[in-house]
């Protein structure tokens, strides 16, 4: 019988080689953007010293104490010259928290930290923390605004699916000590709140999701809001900047990505659009972007989407989901983007900021029928044919 050192010393090499395991490219072309083979993360990659207790005594079936069960929706930012993420991690426990991962590359050999990241608990405390956005704000520090949800007070007994989704603020100066800020106040549900980097009029500006229920709630789209204090930020007025519509990739919801990425044609927004059908929600990403002098002005609205779900990617804990909350911007105008599929894996696709402007102001816009849609590519078709 294999002794417990040997199953230890084959866990941990196993383990090794997964997290040394090379990436590259996949070959469909579609001349937007390139997709990995490989998630970047998984389950698996978590640390063994997180799930083993590699003691004999206490744990003579070197069994796994402590679960992993996905990896998901990471925050991203350059630091130190790595590629690092803030991976929203879970637990087979249905609890979420946040752990740093980090590569030399941004594409592969991404390995977590020794510990998982101990954000200070609120004034009222939260049941569950969720899908960070790391923003490197002009004032110097790193924000890190994220999803705080509660069970519902005023939901009746028995229902225990009611619950209010609201948003935390943590700041650090090095990614190793956090500052809890104070939640952020607002009349409405509010998730995938992200915090734009530079101060607008002297204030500080965020992308808001207001919603009256915690799934639909019936939101018009991604709002944008000032506030004077991020210490104790509070959402007093809301302008809707990019708006869901009927039949389209956002028609049951919408919410910001990453932070947008300056240029010089605009600011460049990564977004998720999702619906509804009979199997369930579908998630897929979308870009727009924004002027300039005014970050809250649409000027370029791609029609459809940028990414969906596809071949294993459309499966997992919530299937035909893609997610993204982390993209990274290089010197050379490299982009990285940082997704989950499906709610449980992490995967990288690259693109450049020259080929995402390209793209958002070239695509055509969705025009809201099948006969302006079948028009364009009648249009598209009779240039190509007739040159
Ligand atoms: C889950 C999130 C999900 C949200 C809305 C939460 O309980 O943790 O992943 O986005 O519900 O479905
Ligand atoms: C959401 C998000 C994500 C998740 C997605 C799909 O509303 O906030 O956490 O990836 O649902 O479950």
């Amino acid at each position: 019988m294999t002794s417990f050192y040997d199953k230890l010393n084959i866990l941990k090499r196993e383990h090794d080689k997964l997290l040394i395991k090379k990436n590259e490219p996949v070959s469909k072309y579609n001349g937007l953007y390139k997709r990995y083979k490989n998630p970047i993360l998984t389950s698996d990659h978590a640390p063994l010293h997180w799930r083993f207790d590699f003691n004999k005594e206490t744990n003579p079936y070197l069994m796994e104490r402590i679960g992993i069960n996905s990896v998901l929706n990471p925050g991203a930012i350059k630091w130190n010259g790595k590629y690092l993420l803030v991976v929203r991690t879970e637990g087979v426990d249905r609890k979420s928290f946040f752990a740093i991962a980090e590569s030399d590359n941004g594409i592969d050999n991404f390995r977590f930290r020794d510990y998982p990241i101990h954000i200070p608990e609120a004034i009222e405390p939260a049941t569950n923390i969720y899908d960070m956005r790391l923003t490197h704000h002009e004032d110097g520090w790193v924000y890190g605004l994220f999803c705080v949800e509660r069970l519902d007070p005023t939901a009746e007994e028995g229902n225990l699916s009611k619950a209010v989704a609201s948003t935390g603020v943590v700041r650090t100066k090095d990614l190793e000590h956090w500052e809890r800020l104070s939640d952020i106040k607002s009349v409405h549900q509010q998730r995938n709140v992200v915090l734009h980097p530079e101060f607008i009029n002297g204030k500080y500006a965020l992308y808001t999701r207001p919603q009256s229920g915690f799934i639909d709630g019936g939101g018009m789209g991604i709002g944008w809001s000032l506030v004077k204090d991020i210490a104790n930020a509070e959402i007093i007025e809301e302008k809707i900047i990019n708006r869901r519509k009927y039949h389209t990739i956002t028609e049951l919801k919408n919410g910001e990505g990453p932070p947008p990425i300056k240029t010089e044609k605009g600011w460049l927004h990564l977004a998720h659009g999702v619906r509804a059908c009979a199997a369930g929600l579908r998630y897929v990403l979308y870009l727009y972007m924004t002027s300039l002098s005014d970050p809250s002005e649409l000027i370029a609205s791609p029609g459809g989407y940028f990414m969906a779900p596809e071949d294993e990617e459309r499966i997992g804990d919530v299937s035909n989901v893609l997610f993204s909350n982390g993209w990274i911007c290089d010197n050379d105008n490299k982009v990285f983007i940082y997704y989950a599929s499906s709610d449980t894996r992490i995967h990288v696709a690259t693109s450049t900021v020259e080929q995402l402007i390209d793209y958002c102001i070239n695509t055509p816009e969705d025009d809201l029928s099948s006969t302006t849609s079948v028009e364009k590519i009648i249009n598209l078709a009779d240039r190509n044919l007739k040159t």
